[in-house]
């Protein structure tokens, strides 16, 4: 397949200022009419071409005029045109089997619903167009479907006209006045049922809100409805961003690649991002649900409005999108947890691929399938670049850049280019060096050394930078890295300001006057940039800062720091002392000052995949031991308090406020304390909460705990969860999923036996996640010593490949992790990788990324 580079850029040829579409709806063969008016773009004498994929013109029309098939010829699946003047109307005929489709990509069938995904490129699956985000048309849409089946037809813009047939059928014209990409087009059509709603804008305008999904699942939306409203108010106030069309649309579907895709006032959700109640839905659910409600509506402005040039500028949405959800999340609910909630998702999934085979910049160079770059670098890393602007320019300054940047840019294709300079215009500031974050893979690593000399009571922080290769960058320069610092007073517990420390050049130092004693150092404070830290404090500096430090991401990564060590010490052989451990826990426990919600987190043990990034090479068995010893010690050593916290912790009644949440969070945080430290009445407490929980979270959590374990109530309770629950495919994907995460001894057999269940499918995306997607992130599982773990990925990926390419590519990246394992387990990672590559007829997809895996 071939390779796309970002410097191959041209602009088009011709554009398409207009776009009519009609479409004759039908599950097995459905018809699309489309009338593109094309202008040619400078003076040159190219041919048209129309991207297509798996398309066949059964008419080509210029200017009313039938083409003769000598007149037009296809070329890797494009139609291409001879054109003579400056201005034509194209029109072609092609039919489709959305029925058939099992890719999920272009027009395709949904439990009875028709509906469309076209970014990255499925446009083309529907009809043949210049399939490139730089064409901006506007486009009117016509569509006609029998009633009883599909009574409702939706499209992007606003609707205009609907009418009946005579023969049982019926029709709806929508116009999109807004010029967009194609990528943004959507329509769908089905039996649904509507929560309605409104909202008065800014300026005072009414639009209309629909949530569409089966009529069954109605009640399950008030939750997103509320986070829709809250958001377009969100964004009126802190961006001054105001919605455009008359009506908003969202529509849910069971069968989805992704979370969620932002069509013009036409978003469609994968259901579990949409449908909510303390019945199914954990806390965890209901806060994804205002996320990427969020997400998805804030497109409207950083996407829709100003979209991107081409692909490589992806984090231009993405990367500012996922940011303004993340701060959107935070106002609705607590900035500490959200952050360290953030910063721990950046860690477990961007850090490791920013250390492996697939590293790339967030703006990428080249690709050879662009669906393989929806990725943690271009999403999340690409967040914290918006982040650390915002930082550098305060909040006024910021709002002068993005203000900037909507006004100049809208209704165009830009790049992360254009967004740099709109920030350096309008914020005033010189970025020059900053942009290397866009070019530059890798996470940075800073070694911090503070000094203190009592004679000059002079304090000297010595910082150092590096940035590791990746794949085709040997060589990094010095990277601008923000980092804010404080150093703490150890006798008084207070900390004289926060300084925000610029670091620019490959070691630099800094000077802090007047300090009698040695002070301890707080660094990267609110995880000011995406860096790892070294730094040469003590267990003892770790405490401190773990019970005192006022920045609570700060005092959140003191206590992981203080786990860590331990953790890796005792991998490595040392008895490294838990007792520093178990007292900062107890004091944690026992401030009355903390939120609960905080609490849950910073007790939290790292992860087993966290300790193996410490790692030069993961031990996934020492890990699992050393982490499940720590677990049980501090679940003996402080027994008492973890049975009053969570007896303590009880709630009367469901709530969903952020303490309700909060105390659920730390009550089940006791519970798997308590079931950890053997207490022989465990797993009994467990299966009480389980069986007594009115809501999700309490269930999932107490089933979660005693999945891990070998009781009898494990088997009990996993089968009263499944006969609760089978009718509901969200839920029942929470039993796959458990399983599929738990540290049992025999996961990967079960992994294997689940594959095989009736319930398993491979046509859902969500089952496929929940099981394979689930298992590979369960390293104790994933890399048992036997290579069954790879195996049964593997089979997944060739499985899956034929069908669904795109989710059959995702499940690659954990296998190509070898590099950081023993010989034995890596030769195995590579006889899986080169077993899929050696498929026939494999997709693009998988082949990018088993190849890159390899390297
Ligand atoms: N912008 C959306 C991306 C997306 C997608 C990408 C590849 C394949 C299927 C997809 N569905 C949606 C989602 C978002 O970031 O909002
Ligand atoms: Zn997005």
């Amino acid at each position: 397949p071939a390779i796309i580079r970002r410097t191959d850029y041209r602009a088009p040829d011709w554009l398409v200022p207009d776009v009519a579409l009609h479409f004759d709806l039908d599950p097995a063969l459905t018809k699309v009419r489309a009338r593109l008016s094309v202008t040619r773009n400078g003076d040159h004498d190219r041919l048209l071409r129309l991207d297509g994929d798996g398309l066949v013109p059964l008419e080509v029309k210029v200017d009313g005029r039938l083409l003769a098939q000598s007149e037009w010829h296809l070329e890797a699946g494009a139609l291409i045109i001879a054109l003579a003047d400056v201005a034509h109307e194209v029109e072609t005929l092609v039919e489709l089997a959305p029925k058939s489709n099992s890719k999920l990509m272009g027009l395709y069938a949904s439990g009875g619903l028709l509906c469309t995904q076209c970014e990255a490129e499925g446009f083309r699956r529907i009809t043949f167009f210049p399939d490139r985000p730089d064409i901006l048309s506007r486009c009117r849409v016509h569509m006609v479907a029998d009633k009883a089946r599909f009574p409702i037809l939706l499209a992007n813009g606003d609707p205009i006209e609907q009418g009946d047939e005579a023969d049982g059928r019926h029709w709806a014209t929508w116009n999109d006045p807004y010029p967009k990409p194609c990528y943004l087009f959507a329509l769908v059509a089905g039996d649904l049922a509507c929560n309605a709603d409104h909202f008065v804008t800014m300026s005072g305008r009414d639009v209309q809100l629909g949530i569409w999904v089966k009529e069954a699942d109605l009640p399950r939306t008030a939750h997103a409805m509320q986070a829709l409203k809250d958001s377009m108010a969100w964004d009126e106030r802190v961006y001054g961003r105001e919605y455009d069309l008359d009506v908003f649309n969202i529509v849910a579907v069971a069968d989805f690649n992704f979370g969620a895709m932002e069509n013009k006032g036409l978003n469609i959700f994968n259901s579990r991002y949409i449908l909510a109640d303390p019945e199914t839905a954990t806390d965890i659910d209901y806060d994804g649900v205002e996320g990427v409600v969020a997400h998805e509506y804030f497109h409207n402005w950083s996407g829709n409005r100003v979209t991107c040039r081409d692909w490589f500028q992806l984090s231009l949405k993405e990367g500012f999108t996922v940011f303004r959800d993340q701060n959107f999340s935070a106002d609705m609910g607590s900035h500490a947890v959200k952050r360290i909630e953030d910063v721990r998702i950046l860690r477990d999934g961007q850090f490791p691929e920013d250390s492996g085979p697939l590293a790339h910049p967030v703006r990428p160079e080249s690709y050879m399938e662009i669906s393989n770059f929806y990725t943690a670098t271009i999403y999340n890393k690409g967040a914290e670049l918006i982040r650390m602007m915002a930082l550098m320019l305060g909040p006024e300054r910021f709002r002068a850049g993005t203000d900037l940047y909507f006004a100049r840019h809208d209704g165009q294709a830009a790049t992360c280019e254009d967004f740099v300079r709109a920030m350096e215009e309008g914020g005033e500031i010189d970025l020059s060096q900053f942009r290397l974050w866009y070019e530059q893979a890798g996470t940075p690593r800073v070694r911090a050394l503070l000094s203190h000399d009592p004679v000059t009571r002079q304090v000297e922080l010595t910082l150092e930078q590096s940035v590791p290769p990746t794949p085709g960058q040997p060589e990094k320069q010095p990277m601008a890295i923000p980092l804010r610092v404080a150093l703490f007073d150890p006798e008084s517990g207070t900390h004289h300001g926060d300084e925000l420390l610029m670091l620019t050049q490959a070691e630099q130092r800094f000077s802090f006057p007047d300090f009698a004693t040695a002070p301890i150092l707080s660094i990267n404070r609110g995880f000011s940039a995406p860096v790892i830290v070294d730094t040469n404090r003590s267990q003892g500096d770790l405490a401190f800062l773990s019970a005192h430090d006022d920045d609570p991401f700060a005092r959140y990564e003191a206590m992981q720091q203080l786990m860590v060590n331990v953790l890796v010490g005792r991998i490595g052989g040392q008895t490294a002392d838990e007792g520093a451990v178990i007292d900062a826990i107890r004091q944690t426990l026992t401030d009355p000052t903390l939120d609960p919600a905080f609490v849950a987190e910073a007790i939290r043990l790292p992860s087993e995949a966290y300790l193996g990034d410490q790692m030069r090479q993961v031990d996934p068995d020492a890990i699992h031991a050393a982490r499940e010893a720590l677990q049980r010690s501090i679940g003996a050593e402080l027994e008492p308090l973890w049975r009053d916290v969570h007896a303590g912790l009880k709630a009367n009644g469901f709530a969903l406020s952020p303490a309700a949440k909060g105390a659920r969070k730390l009550r089940n945080a006791a519970l798997h304390y308590l079931v950890a430290s053997g207490a022989a009445d465990g797993p009994a407490i467990a299966f009480d909460q389980f069986s007594s929980a009115d809501n999700m979270t309490e269930r999932q959590a107490a089933l979660g705990t005693l999945a891990n374990g070998v009781s009898p109530e494990r088997v009990a309770a996993l089968d009263i969860f499944y006969n609760r629950y089978s009718a509901d495919a969200l839920t029942l994907d929470k039993w796959f999923q458990t399983q599929a995460f738990a540290f049992h001894p025999d996961t990967v057999d079960l992994v294997e036996e689940l594959g095989r269940h009736k319930d398993f499918t491979l046509s859902n995306p969500n089952r496929v996640r929940a099981l394979y997607g689930a298992f590979s992130g369960n390293q104790w599982a994933f890399h048992h010593r036997s290579g069954k773990g790879y195996r049964l990925v593997a089979d997944c990926i060739i499985a899956l490949d034929g069908l669904n390419p795109q989710t059959a590519a995702r499940l690659v990246p954990p296998l190509g992790r070898w590099k950081r394992f023993d010989t034995e387990r890596a030769a195995l990672m590579q006889a899986e990788l080169r077993r899929i590559l050696a498929q026939p007829g494999l997709s693009k997809d998988v082949t990018e990324q088993a190849r890159k895996s390899l390297d």
